[in-house]
């Protein structure tokens, strides 16, 4: 069933209303298996690494789905066919993970571990350390497709997989909050100093990970074949 285009003109009868309520929750159902399988990856990564390595490289895991709201907020903003087959097809950051690191270091060691794993997919990458967005933001982002196994079969489910430091959380927390706060409207005067602070924030990324190399020598390496 499509989702309707134009909700002023549309009438739903009750049993079509369940319908399309039943049938969101089972398209949400499998994203939410998609998270849930990546999660588990990670959390492996992290004990084994801490296990064999004595040393964990990641901080904290956070994940979300992206409620019904702002999927439609999306789909009207990048004007997407209102259906559930285009918009799995074209929305890709339903099921979000974010992995918060230690160190840069970390976050591409993290990265690579997961999508060298041969059941996942990389659909796309952007790095946004390499190359940070005009307002100073940074974080590795990559779509992966992961396979869920339902009692109907196989599905591939995209998920946002965003890799970042703690210093890099924090700055995109707060620039979060004050996107939120203006309204998007932020004063000149706060963007230069939210990008001085991103600026601040990966100078202090570059000095905490030499630091911990004085003290700890180099990170293990990664393991080379999975
Ligand atoms: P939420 O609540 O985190 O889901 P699009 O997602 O299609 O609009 P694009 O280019 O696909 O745009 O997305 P991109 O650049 O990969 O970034 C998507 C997500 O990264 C955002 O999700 C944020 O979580 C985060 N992000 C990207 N740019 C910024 C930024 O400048 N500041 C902060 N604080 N976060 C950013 P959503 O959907 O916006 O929100």
């Amino acid at each position: 069933m499509a989702l309707p285009a134009d909700e002023a003109s549309v009438t739903i009868s009750p049993s079509e209303l369940r319908s399309l309520r039943d049938e969101l929750q089972r398209f949400l159902l499998e994203y939410r298996f998609g998270m849930q399988e990546i999660e588990t990856k990670i959390g492996i990564l992290r004990e084994e690494f801490e296990h064999t390595h004595a040393y964990n490289p990641i901080e904290h895991v956070s994940s979300r789905l992206k409620s019904p709201d702002s999927i439609v907020d999306k789909v009207a903003r990048k004007g997407i066919d209102p259906g559930f087959e285009s918009i799995r097809a074209r929305v890709t950051d339903i099921a979000g993970v974010r992995v918060t690191c230690s160190f840069v270091t970390d976050v591409y060691r993290l990265f690579d571990l997961l999508v060298r794993q041969d059941d996942i997919t990389l659909l796309t990458v952007k790095d946004y350390i390499a190359n940070p967005k005009p307002n100073g933001y940074q974080s590795l982002h990559a779509i992966v497709e992961v396979p869920v196994f339902l009692s109907t079969g196989r599905v591939e489910v995209p998920v946002e997989v965003q890799f970042r430091t703690i210093a890099m959380d924090f700055w995109a927390s707060l620039e979060h909050k004050i996107y939120y706060k203006y309204d998007s409207q932020v004063p000149d005067r706060l963007l230069a100093e939210l990008k001085e602070a991103a600026d601040s924030a990966a100078a202090l990324d570059h000095r905490m990970e030499r630091l911990h190399r004085e003290l700890h020598g180099p990170h293990p390496s990664p393991v080379v074949a999975i």
